[in-house]
């Protein structure tokens, strides 16, 4: 019954109008399709999404190859195949690609059969994924909403990537989402008032040409409480700076902001004193994915007061995430599925984290689409977090909606803790 009997793979296109791969699973008594996402400042050591390189079609991203290889080599592989054992179907493909990185193949490729065939396991059993996945669950996570966009994210004048919300101090999802919502809103009238654009950017955020970064720091505090709420207690603030992308010769660049550049040590001083003016529970990202020594010198000046999260430095990868727990290197690790390109190794980073006693937050691309796996996945894993963009375009609010289902669908059950309440 729970054969793979079918797969099937198209091109289709993401939100920055890029084209990705969308796959569908058919087994006897279930159906899945799952689309995979992209990112823009991608890890250097992240697994391979493969594009065709034509220059002359979809100005060299179309993913043709990666589609024919689902359709062709790994359907031949997985033809039969139980679709409930997501990891032997997964080991499989992964053991077919053969490369370290699955370049053969395609992380996205391997990654988009990978959803497909847990929504088809789940829809077999007509349970929503999370449920299938994990039926105790019952945590919803505290979202990251990524209110301004700068860096590689915008055409702006603000350096650092994200600039998010995080409402900690909500009673429910249901209520987090309203709190980010009005926030939103209040930020846009804010911008509004003092004559910047109110454009948004990738991740459906703002991304006003402002002063400076600490600039759009006052913006943020000044929204929450133009909306009611009251910083640091109902909703606090979590950075991405994602500053690999402003690394180049041992030194950070401010180049949109035109504020000069910055040793490790001078990028450490700057967040210790940005800890100490504004509500900041959580830095993604703070120093380049390959300044080691950075890191631990940043987690141990602020590791104690705040969430220190690996993303481009640890990209969802054990082998990363297991170092940088034995040196020491952050508390925290985001987790994307296509960083690594299968659900059961992305699963497998978030149970080495939580067995370390890290944080674990599951996060969407700056390439996005409909797709919803992330939100149900957060849940299943009870991770606490979720990084899934502003409060406008539908492929962000997507999962939004989603996890308003899930809340909904746990009822009692369901429960909000911050995650921030307590140091470890
Ligand atoms: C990040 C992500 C998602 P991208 O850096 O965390 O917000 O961006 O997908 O472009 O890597
Ligand atoms: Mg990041």
């Amino acid at each position: 019954m729970t054969a793979i009997t079918q797969v099937h793979a198209r091109q289709v296109l993401d939100s920055r109008g890029n084209p990705t791969v969308e796959v569908e699973v058919t087994t006897k008594a279930g159906f899945g399709r799952a689309i995979v996402p992209s990112g823009a400042s991608t890890g250097e050591h992240e697994a391979c999404e493969l594009r065709d390189g034509n220059p002359s079609i979809f100005n060299g991203l179309s993913v043709m190859n990666a589609v024919n290889n689902v359709n062709t080599e790994l359907f031949e592989r997985v033809k039969g195949m139980d679709v409930q054992d997501l990891k032997t179907l997964d080991m499989t493909m992964i053991e077919l690609d053969g490369t370290p990185n699955k370049s053969r193949l395609g992380a996205n490729a391997i990654l988009g059969l990978s959803m497909a065939a847990a929504h088809a396991a789940a829809n077999e059993k007509n349970m929503m994924l999370w449920e299938h996945l994990n039926p105790k669950a019952s945590r919803m996570p505290v979202p990251m909403m990524n209110v301004i966009n700068g860096g590689s994210h915008a055409d702006s004048s603000v350096d650092f990537q994200e600039f998010m919300i995080v409402p900690l101090g909500a009673a429910s999802f249901t209520q987090a989402l309203r709190f980010g919502t009005e926030t939103f809103h209040a930020l846009k009238k804010l911008l509004k008032e003092a004559g910047h654009s109110t454009s948004v950017g990738d991740e459906g955020g703002f991304a006003p040409n402002l002063g400076s970064n600490e600039e759009a720091m006052n913006f943020l505090v000044a929204a929450i409480e133009r909306a009611g709420y009251v910083p640091g207690k109902d909703i606090a603030i979590a950075l991405d700076p994602a500053v690999s992308e402003m690394f180049e010769g041992g030194m950070y660049h401010f180049k949109r902001s035109g504020g000069g550049c910055k040793t490790s040590d001078e990028m450490i001083e700057l967040w210790e004193k940005w800890v100490r003016d504004y509500p900041i529970v959580s830095i993604e990202d703070g120093l380049d994915e390959n300044d080691w020594e950075g890191w631990k010198k940043f987690h141990k000046a602020l590791g104690k007061k705040i969430q220190i999260v690996g993303d481009d430095f640890l990209v969802t990868n054990t082998k990363f995430l297991s170092r940088a727990i034995s040196e020491d290197a952050a508390n925290a690790i985001l987790i994307k599925v296509n960083q690594i390109g299968s659900m059961t190794e992305a699963m497998d980073a978030i149970h080495m984290a939580h067995d370390a006693k890290w944080r674990a937050i599951v996060s969407h691309r700056s390439g996005e689409t409909e797709d919803i796996t992330i939100a149900d996945l957060v849940v299943a894993m009870e991770c606490g977090q979720i990084k899934t963009g502003s409060l406008s375009r539908t492929d962000r609010i997507a999962k939004y909606n989603q996890l308003l289902r899930i809340e909904e669908a746990l009822g009692d059950k369901a429960v909000y803790i911050n995650p921030f309440s307590t140091t470890e």
